[in-house]
Order: C-alpha cells, then sequence, then structure tokens
C-alpha cells in the first residue's frame, strides 16, 4: 500500500484497545461558535471553612475529617460499590444477563491545602500522595473478593469533580472494568505474537523518535500516544518493565511524583489556568496470570480542552455513534506541551 498523506484524513489504531481513532488534521482551523466554558473561578483559600474535604471539617455524610496533616484517606460516604453485596448472578435471558458487583469506594485528599494541585504540592507532599497510592493499592488487592482496584481523579467541574479540594478516588471491585478487560487482552495478545511486551516496544519506538515525547526523567516517560483522541491526551510509562504501582522502587516513586508535577505543571501553563482532566492508573490485574506477563503499568490522562481555558472537546456525534475523530494531531499537540515551562505558572520566581 502506498504511503498516506498526514496532512489529510486517516485513522490511526489503539493497540491497547484495538480500537481506531478518525484524525481529520485539515480541519483545525474551522470556526468555533459553539459551547464555551465559564473561565475558572477565582484563588482558592488554603483551608476553606465551607469544604467538605479540609482538615478538621464536617463531611457531607455526617462524619468529621481529623484534622490531618498529610496525605488523608476514608471510605466514600457515598459509595458506587458496597461491600456487603452478595456474589450472585441472574440470566432470565442471555440478552438479560445480571451480576452482583460487590466492591468499595475510598476517597484521598491529596493534603490539607484545599488549593494545592498535584502540579504545586512540594515534592515531600507528593510522593506521600504517590505512597498513598501504593499502600491503598496494597491493602485493597489483599481483600477477599477484589478482583481490580482503580486509582482515578475527576479534576475540574467540567469533569464532574464535586469539590475543587484536590482529591482523587479509588474504587476496588470484584469484576475488571471494560478498559482493562481490552488493555489486558490487547497486551497479552501482543506479547504472544511479537514475543515483547508492547509498551516497553512503545517506549523504545516513541524514546527514538522523540516527537510524541512530552517530558521524562530517569524512571518515567510522558507521552502524547500516537492514537490520542482526547486533544492534550497523555500516557506515563515506567521505563522498567512493571505490573503494577506495588513493584516500584523508592526512587521510582520520587521520580513518579516529580514527573506529575512536570506534567500538571505544564498542562495548567498551557491556557494558564486549571487544566481539567480524568487521571488513572492501570495495573496488572491481581491474581497473577501467565498472560498478564505483558501488562505494563501505565497513567492515563484524559484532559477535555481544546483550544482556551474555556472551550472543551465534546464526545458525540460521530464518536459516540462511530469512531473518536480529532483535528489537532498527537504530533502538534505533544510540541505544543514540550514547549511549555515545567514550572507552574503560578510558581514562577
Ligand atoms: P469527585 O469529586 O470525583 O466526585 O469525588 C468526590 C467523592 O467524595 C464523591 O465520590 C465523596 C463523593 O461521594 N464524598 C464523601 O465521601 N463525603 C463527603 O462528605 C462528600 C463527598
Ligand atoms: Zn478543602
Amino acid at each position: 500500500m502506498a504511503p498516506f498523506d498526514p496532512g489529510r484524513p486517516h485513522r490511526r489504531l489503539n493497540p491497547l484497545t484495538g480500537e481506531w481513532v478518525l484524525v481529520s488534521p485539515q480541519r483545525t482551523e474551522r470556526p468555533w461558535l459553539g459551547q464555551v466554558e465559564p473561565a475558572a473561578a477565582k484563588a482558592l483559600p488554603a483551608h476553606d471553612p465551607a469544604c467538605y474535604l479540609c482538615p478538621g471539617n464536617a463531611r457531607a455524610g455526617g462524619a468529621r475529617n481529623p484534622a490531618y496533616t498529610s496525605t488523608f484517606v476514608f471510605d466514600n460516604d457515598f459509595p458506587a460499590l458496597l461491600e456487603a453485596t452478595p456474589a450472585g448472578a441472574s440470566t432470565p435471558h442471555p440478552l438479560l444477563r445480571a451480576e452482583a458487583e460487590p466492591g468499595l469506594c475510598r476517597v484521598i485528599c491529596y493534603s490539607p491545602r484545599h488549593d494545592l494541585p498535584l502540579a504545586r504540592l512540594p515534592l515531600e507532599a507528593l510522593e506521600g500522595v504517590v505512597a498513598a497510592w501504593c499502600e491503598e493499592l496494597r491493602a485493597l488487592e489483599a481483600r477477599p473478593g477484589i478482583g481490580y482496584v482503580q486509582i482515578f481523579e475527576n479534576r475540574g467541574a467540567m469533569m464532574g469533580a464535586s469539590n475543587p479540594h484536590p482529591h482523587g478516588q479509588i474504587w476496588a471491585s470484584a469484576s475488571l472494568p471494560n478498559e482493562v478487560v481490552k488493555e489486558r487482552r490487547c497486551q497479552a495478545e501482543h506479547l504472544r505474537e511479537r514475543g515483547r511486551c508492547l509498551l516497553c516496544e512503545l517506549l523504545a519506538v516513541e524514546s527514538a523518535l522523540g516527537e510524541r515525547v512530552v517530558c521524562a526523567n530517569a524512571a518515567f516517560v510522558a507521552l502524547l500516544p500516537f492514537w490520542a483522541v482526547w486533544p492534550f491526551e497523555t500516557l506515563v510509562l515506567p521505563r522498567r518493565h512493571l505490573g503494577s504501582l506495588d513493584e516500584l522502587d523508592g526512587a521510582e516513586r520520587g521520580e513518579l511524583a516529580r514527573l506529575l508535577r512536570e506534567l500538571t505543571s505544564r498542562y495548567d501553563n498551557l491556557f494558564r489556568a486549571p487544566f481539567p482532566y480524568s487521571l488513572g492508573f492501570h495495573g496488572r490485574p491481581p491474581g497473577g496470570e501467565p498472560a498478564d506477563e505483558g501488562f505494563h503499568l501505565h497513567l492515563h490522562l484524559y484532559p477535555p480542552l481544546l483550544r482556551s481555558a474555556t472551550v472543551r472537546k465534546f464526545m458525540v456525534g460521530y464518536e459516540l455513534l462511530g469512531t473518536p475523530q480529532r483535528d489537532l494531531t498527537a504530533e502538534s499537540a505533544a510540541a505544543r506541551l514540550r514547549a511549555l515551562p515545567a514550572r507552574h505558572y503560578l510558581d514562577e520566581g
């Protein structure tokens, strides 16, 4: 087949999920008269007496937070999953299949500071967040009946975060989430067919090409996936072939904290405003099946913003009914993030 013109419409394959994305680079200059989001709110106080996540305050569920001084994790007062859910299944017809889904949900307040996102936390505090993620993962995976632990964060009202206090969530479920099922199958197939880990191979290719790498350090690389759907989506990979957060050594935990700080600072620097996103780790499911040898730990960051702090990408129409589509190429998005300062604009000297 003849090579295609990358300036014309083409599709790119996401080898982690087996799904395609439509890229329409000729469309980047189209006019926009659609929805504009309200600009981000003004500066936040270090402690907000009305915040249900700040130290010492009452939560919406009635409990009171301790006067915590570092990362604080608690059981979600309004959990989507409940531990006291007896296993069971019912299939009155093959088209009407349901299974009980036992599990539990936790909330992680990154620090007592109401005003400091990951990008602006002192490194020591950020290392505390990484340590809390590792501890939660280990403890929750050890619970009977837990099949997967999903660590994530919704940042910003645009992504549905219910409170500006920097926090994340952890959901531990009996079954594997859909995204993990796809990634697990694709990584196992890749290992079987090519004899190499998919993401180790990607790291080697992208490090050599360089055009989609946003930033990197001794232990981690952040890149704009070739197949990215969201305009400024990134994928963070440990350089070592690790299956789980649990396998990071002390130095790697520190490097993860540093990389996260730099990457999210670049995000905020793009429009000099808080950059909303959903982020989350995907690691090897607990239980250690041989086919999971090819599962390489990674972190996805999915930010919705497109061309300013107020204009977002929507996943509607053709994308909802057909295939996700993007205008800005992954290469130009990576170049824009790479050109920005690594230091947060609010912390400039
Ligand atoms: P989001 O901002 O990503 O929605 O996360 C906040 C979570 O915090 C949400 O799941 C929980 C909500 O149920 N929460 C509590 O557990 N206690 C509270 O007092 C308020 C919010
Ligand atoms: Zn707060």
